[in-house]
């Protein structure tokens, strides 16, 4: 596929304007479409060609990416011209799940288009930079063909594998991750308020805490992987130990302890199951069942 292909991008709300213009910097013919026409602007003043409609915009590339609200979204601006879509590579790359993801993918091949799923992990500032992350997947030769101009939208452009599924599910596992973190730095901040101490004096030991517990996860991962939970750093018993103490600091100082009782709630469970003495990654064992 030439990399100055032809590329056509449905949606232009905040991300669909940035996958558009970092394909009108690279020198792509790009058609636009979007439900509100007049957010088209500003790409067109780039160069970007406003379809008169989206069987239009379809049939402008044969490469079409779309990237609006959800996927009933997909489906209603894509439905209607559902015949438009043979011969084509469409690429969506709206957040949803993985079944929405393999459903759609079901769809488009019985409108004989390939179809790749897509989930993006970057803000649209980060789009077209070094630092965004884009998954894709779906079948490998498509995204292969494709890769030089997807690879424009960002610097670590991956294809996880066949199954459409796939980028779905991480996008919704490091969203997990994303507000984990978040959720326990808002605990933190909330403490340390209630005794004076104001977020951004704990910010550097927070982030700091974040990179601490990063450096930890190749190795949790890896006592997943083999089913053994030795304790590295500490025990769940110790672990549990303190939970309490965030519990109790939390109560203490008039704070919500709703989160770090729920957290303590699991390592209380995990614990009873005979983990105590192990890691804390043997909490994986709660997390891969549903709760009660
Ligand atoms: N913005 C971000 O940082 C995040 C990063 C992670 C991935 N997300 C996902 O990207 C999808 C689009 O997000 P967005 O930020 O562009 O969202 P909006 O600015 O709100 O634009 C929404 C677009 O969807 C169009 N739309 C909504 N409903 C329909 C419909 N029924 N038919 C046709 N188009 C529809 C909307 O059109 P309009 O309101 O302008 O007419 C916008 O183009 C999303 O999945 C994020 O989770 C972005």
């Amino acid at each position: 596929m030439n990399a100055a292909a032809p590329v056509t991008v449905l949606g232009l709300g905040l991300m669909g304007q940035a996958l558009a213009e970092a394909f009108l910097r690279e020198g792509h013919a790009t058609t636009v479409w979007n439900r509100t026409a007049a957010k088209a602007e500003p790409l067109v003043a780039k160069g970007a060609r406003l379809a008169d409609s989206v069987a239009d915009a379809v049939a402008a590339s044969p490469l079409v990416i779309v990237c609006v609200l959800d996927y009933d979204a997909v489906h209603q601006l894509l439905d209607p011209v559902a015949g438009a879509l043979d011969g084509r590579v469409l690429v969506n790359l709206t957040s949803g799940t993985s079944e929405g993801a393999r459903e759609t993918a079901r769809w488009a091949a019985e409108h004989g288009a390939a179809y790749l799923d897509g989930a993006i992990l970057t803000d649209p500032d980060g789009v077209g930079t070094a630092d965004a992350v884009i998954l894709y997947s779906g079948p490998h030769a498509v995204f292969e063909a494709h890769e030089p101009t997807l690879g424009l939208l960002g610097g670590a452009t991956t294809h996880l594998g066949d199954d459409h599924g796939l980028s779905s599910l991480h996008d919704v596992a490091v969203l997990g991750l994303m507000w984990g973190v978040l959720n326990s730095f808002l605990q933190g901040a909330a403490v340390l308020g209630a005794a004076g101490v104001d977020a951004s004096t704990f910010a550097p030991l927070a982030a700091k805490s974040v990179k601490m517990v990063a450096d930890w996860v190749p190795g949790y991962a890896e006592q997943i992987d083999n089913g053994v939970y030795p304790a590295v750093d500490a025990t769940l018993n110790t672990h549990l130990a303190s939970m309490n103490h965030l519990v109790h600091e939390s109560e203490f100082l008039g704070v919500s302890a709703e989160f770090p009782k729920l957290v303590r709630a699991m390592a209380e469970r995990s614990v009873a199951n005979g983990h105590g003495a192990e890691g804390y990654a043997s909490m994986i064992e709660l997390f891969r069942k549903p709760s009660g």
